[in-house]
Formats: structure tokens, sequence, C-alpha cells
């Protein structure tokens, strides 16, 4: 038998036996948003936990779900989340650093070569730091970030192979001066668009380019407008399960815990189908009708080092996350 008890006002109840008594209390619904699309599995993670929400609270609290940039363009709902619009929203490390510059810190060009690597680090203390940040900030980052994935290049002109192929190509980035300053490094010409749009600015030629993990190139569709894919593991990135700190605060402290539960269960089950979908993604994407291309990555890597960007960012971070991050990438740049 489950008991669900509530902070209560006078005149309030008690929630018990799984059931409410006495005055009904007016079910609760949070609003969480999302830039992915609903097939996206991140978004069906989230939609499981809020269904187990619903359940053990006996529909007392539930939340809802507004995937594919329904409430607006992320920045915009950024704001919505800051206001209390909005009561969640996941996402990624590259938009936060907008609002929390050191959220990017992940996404440093070629910081990781490996998944394992990666959670070393998220689940250890770069992610601790940039946790605390976002917590300074005002906003609840919960523990476990989602895996949104290693980044590759697509194109709907020409495989890019090399470094050089990357000189003036108008490529959508995300709304990140990180990620703007990496491909300007490259020569490229970045343009940030959020996420919602992305798919219409390569159908109507705005950009020629767009770089995501696997699993966004196929979820949003981009194999209808890019012919080819370069494997550029460029950067990596998560999405940061995000609350709005007096919407939080709001709700019950059991109820809090069965959230966190649910969305720690939830980022570490996105985690194993991220890694499950990338090994099944390159056959499905050359199906698709995809170009395959297998870059010259060390060249790549070469390219950045000789360019300003790592010490611009050593600088921009500063020496106490440069220094946790070069604990789990080792060291970057010259
Ligand atoms: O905007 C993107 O490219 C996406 C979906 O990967 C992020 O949210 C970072």
């Amino acid at each position: 038998m489950k008991l669900l008890r509530r902070n209560f006002t006078a005149g309030g109840i008690a929630l018990i036996t799984g059931f409410s008594i006495g005055r009904a209390q007016a079910a609760t619904t949070y609003k969480l948003a999302s830039n992915l699309p609903a097939s996206h599995p991140l978004v069906i993670r989230i939609q499981a936990a809020a269904d187990a929400l619903k359940k053990e609270t006996n529909g007392e609290f539930s939340i809802q779900i507004f995937p594919s940039s329904q409430l607006g363009g992320d920045l915009e709902v950024l704001t919505q989340l800051r206001s209390g619009a909005i009561h969640f929203f996941p996402l990624a490390g590259a938009q936060l650093s907008t609002f929390v510059p050191v959220a990017s810190l992940n996404g440093v060009g070629f910081a990781f070569s490996s998944i394992s690597d990666v959670w070393k680090a998220m689940d250890g203390d770069v992610g601790a730091l940039i946790r605390g940040a976002l917590g300074d900030s005002g906003l609840i980052a919960f523990d476990r970030c989602f895996d949104n994935g290693f980044r590759q290049v697509t194109s709907s002109v020409k495989p890019i192979e090399k470094p050089s192929d990357l000189k003036g190509v108008a490529i959508r980035v995300p709304p990140s001066p990180l990620s703007t300053s990496l491909f300007k490094a490259f020569g490229a010409a970045p343009q940030s668009i959020s996420f919602g749009e992305v798919y219409t600015a390569l159908q109507t030629k705005l950009v020629e380019a767009q770089e995501n993990p696997l699993p966004v190139i196929e979820v949003a569709k981009f194999y209808e407008v890019q012919k080819f894919l370069s494997m550029t593991n460029h950067q990596w990135d998560g999405f940061w399960m995000l609350s709005n700190n007096a919407a939080w605060q709001k709700i019950p402290k059991n109820v809090q815990g069965i959230i966190t539960k649910e969305f720690e269960q939830a980022a570490l089950a996105e985690r194993a189908d991220i890694a499950k979908l990338n090994d099944d993604l390159v056959a499905k994407l050359k199906a698709a009708g995809m170009t395959f291309v297998q870059p010259d990555i060390a060249a790549f890597r070469s390219a950045l080092s000789a360019s300003p960007f790592y010490a611009d960012w050593k600088e921009k971070f500063g020496a106490k996350a440069w220094e946790t991050l070069e604990r789990y990438s080792g060291k970057l740049g010259k």
C-alpha cells in the first residue's frame, strides 16, 4: 500500500493509500517542452517516466510533454523555463551555454574519443561543475545527463573529407557561441538556427550543411534533404533535464523523489537506446540514400589545434573548468 503525503495548508488533506480523502485535490499537470520529435529516444523515455509518475501518484501529478519545438524555439523555451511558464525542459549544453557559458564545456572540439570517456566526465567532475553552474543560475538540473551523441557533419553539396572542404560552407549550428566558433575555426560560414527550423533551412538551401548525431539526423529526416554524411565525431553533446526552481519547490517532497527517480531511470535507459541506435543507423541512413564519408579526423584535430580555438576557449571557460575537462580529455590544443 503506497502512502503519499503532501505538504498542505490548513484545511488541506492527506493523500493516503493511493487516493485522496476529504476535499478532492485538483490534479497538477506540469509542462515539459522538448525540441526533439516524439520519436527520439529522449522523448520516448521521458514519456514513459511521465506515465510512471501519473500512475505512482494516482493521477495527482502528471507531466504533459510538448515535443518538436511546439512551444517555441530553443532560446524562447529556455526563457519560458526561467519564467516558470513551462516547468521542465531537456536542453543541450550547446544552447544552454547562451545562459550559462560553462554548459558547453563538454562540447569543446574532439574532447572525447569514446562514449565511455564521456560518461566518466559527465557523471564525474565535468558534469558536477556544469550542474553546479546551472544551479547557481537558478535552474534545477537533474543528475544524469541524457545522451545526444557525437556530432557528424552532413551536406547536400559535397562530401566533407578534410578541413578545407568546410571552407566557406554555409552550415547550420545550434544557437551556441562554441559551436559557431568551432566551425569558424575550420573556415566555414556557420549560421545559428533553432533546431525546429533546421529541416526547412536545409530544404530551402538557406544552408547546405548541418551537424548532428545519427539519431537526430534520422528522427529529423535530414536524409531527405542531405546527401553526404561525414563521421567527424567533432563534438559530443548531451541534454540536461532542467526544472524551473519555483515550480520544483511547489512539488511535495515525496513526489519530487518519484520524479527524480523516474528521470534518472529515463536518462540511463535513453543512453542505452542511443548506443544501440548508433550501431543500427549507419545501415538505415545508407538505405535512405545517404553517402557515408570517413574523413581524416587527425587533419581536423590538427587544423583546430593550429587555430586560436583551444586557447580562446581555455580563456573563456577559465583555468578551473579547463583543468577539470583536461583531467578526462587529456591535453587539448598546443
Ligand atoms: O539543435 C541541435 O542540433 C540539437 C537537437 O542537437 C540540440 O539540441 C543540440
